[in-house]
């Protein structure tokens, strides 16, 4: 039994293929992806629906999943001349937001989905965590999508956060948040991460482990590790 932590697979079903194949990922291992399933790659409702289907995977949240949950819970009923003019100016800000922040590709897809298709996303989105915490061999873990926000105390508990800190702040990876834990976090790709000699590829120090490594750019690839042993995962060199 193997526990493994892959990072933002934002679209990228077929990267997600091939890297659970590379892990040689079973129904005696546990996955953890911490958040950002959705937009900017090709299939995003594929890799959700593809996730749905395994009963050992804890999804967290991302930015995205929040962004695009508000716009999909307004978009899941027909889309008719009607509900179009009754869409509040506020449904319409989201979607513009949303759209910019790469929501096309999950909108195509999920338009392409039957009413219950469409619940059934709605509801897996709705139950992703907002963070994990692990013990792998003695050593604990916090995952969360992209940090533990401007206002960290080794002392406060996880779930008094507020969800915008967990899911949008990006923390200084130079700086451990705790002398004894590490801090398992996606959303700031390591190609942008100032003391990572590798970047591009996962992040290890400072009790920070970094696993965005923008699956979705050309020069990109989508990772995990391994927390048994420590190895590293690749979709691609
Ligand atoms: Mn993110």
């Amino acid at each position: 039994m193997a526990t493994y932590v892959i990072g933002d697979i934002h679209g990228e079903y077929e990267q997600l293929k091939t890297l659970l194949n590379k892990m040689n990922f079973s129904t005696e291992d546990e996955l953890f992806v911490l958040g950002d399933v959705v937009d900017r790659g090709p299939h995003p409702i594929k890799a959700l629906q593809y996730l749905m289907s395994l009963p050992n995977c804890t999804c967290l949240i991302g930015n995205h999943e929040v962004m695009a949950l508000i716009c999909l819970k307004v978009l899941q009923n027909e889309i008719t001349e009607d509900f179009l003019d009754s869409l509040k100016e506020e449904d319409m800000m989201y979607l513009v937001d949303w759209m910019c922040n790469g929501g096309r590709s999950t909108l195509d897809e999920f338009q392409k989905l039957t009413r219950e298709e469409r619940k059934d996303i709605i509801d897996f989105i709705g139950d992703f965590e907002t963070y994990a915490e692990l013990t792998v061999n003695g050593q604990d873990y916090v995952l969360v999508h992209a940090g533990l926000g401007n206002n960290f105390c080794c002392l406060t508990p996880i779930d008094e956060y507020p969800l915008d800190d967990l899911i949008w702040y990006r923390p200084d990876y130079e700086v451990p948040y705790f002398e004894d834990k590490i801090v398992i976090s996606g959303h700031t790709p390591t190609q942008n991460i100032s003391c990572n000699p590798r970047p591009g590829y996962i992040f290890k120090g400072n009790n920070h482990i970094a696993l965005d490594c923008c699956a979705c750019s050309i020069k990109g690839r989508l990772a995990g590790i391994c927390l048994e042993t420590g190895e590293e995962f690749y979709s691609r060199e």
